[in-house]
């Protein structure tokens, strides 16, 4: 019964005050819409509603022209003497819709005697001004030299605030002669960066590669982030060892050959005095 009877004294209050509201609210007279890039300065030209609305002269003054706006933020400002709207805050459409393209910013102008009430919404339109940026300037990589190929070892996306073309639109990857890239698009419109090994490491070769990584937007003029990626290749018992090639029959020779030479020569030697004293 008790939650019964408080559902009907909300149901009422509400009635009361959709009734009031429609009673003392100004009905809207007209709307125009506005579009602007963010970032604009302050006093930067928006519309002259008093030619856009076909008011009459003065009406703005007349009227007592007022802006109001329901969350209290003032964006946007009006001249009365001219009719102009101007921006009396800098726009950042990346601080007030994220990663929202649809962005606009709208309130109301006020005139009184009579009533009357315009609602004007401003489109803010993105531009380019973030760059791309990675977590960190340098990634370091530890892969075995024996990492198959197609082996797949993933990168830090770079993120850009801005939306549309102007966001992250491609990564680049120099040199390749070991890796490529493979991106593909993610949740929430970010792309996920991988390298993929499509030729083999020898870490006795070669110990370190080095290679850059650059994120660009598709915005004019471009913008983009490079991050240095410094891949290590960790060793693995591959190689048996081996006799020098070079040492080998050397070291046969010197070590069976060579000591009977000598003796041999020795003797001969020997001999050749010897039947050399004879004959003498
Ligand atoms: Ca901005
Ligand atoms: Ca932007
Ligand atoms: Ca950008
Ligand atoms: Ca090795």
């Amino acid at each position: 019964m008790e939650s019964g009877g408080k559902g009907w004294r909300y149901g009422s209050l509400f009635f009361y005050t959709a009734c009031a509201l429609a009673l003392f609210s100004p009905r809207v007279t007209g709307q125009i819409r506005y579009s602007i890039p963010e970032e604009m300065p302050v006093g930067s030209f928006v519309g002259n509603i008093d030619s856009d609305l076909g008011l009459e002269p003065k009406r703005l003054i007349s009227g007592k022209a007022r802006v109001f706006t329901a969350d209290s933020s003032e964006y946007i400002g009006l001249d009365k003497e001219n009719g102009h709207l101007v921006v009396k805050n800098k726009i950042d459409r990346e601080e007030l819709c994220g990663e929202v393209s649809a962005c606009s910013v709208s309130f109301d102008v006020i005139l009184e005697n009579p009533m009357e009430l315009y609602r004007v919404s401003v489109d803010i339109q993105d531009i380019n001004d973030n760059s791309p940026v990675f977590p960190k300037s340098k990634i370091e990589q530890k892969i075995s030299e024996l990492a198959v190929l197609g082996a797949r070892f993933p990168l830090e996306s770079a993120i850009d605030p801005d939306v549309g073309v102007n966001t992250l639109q491609k990564y680049t990857l120099q040199p390749t002669d070991h890796f490529k890239l493979n991106v593909q698009n993610g949740a929430g419109g970010n792309k996920n960066v991988e390298m993929v090994l499509h030729s083999p490491l020898d870490r006795e070769k070669k110990q370190h590669h080095n290679l850059i990584l650059t994120a660009l937007d598709g915005g004019k003029p471009q913008r983009s982030a490079t991050v240095q990626i410094n891949i290590i290749v960790l060793d693995v018992n591959d190689n048996a060892p081996v006799f020098s090639q070079v040492l080998y029959p050397k070291c046969l020779f010197f070590c069976f050959y060579a000591p009977l030479s000598l003796s041999l020569s020795l003797s001969i030697y020997t001999e050749f005095k010897f039947v050399g004293g004879i004959s003498l």
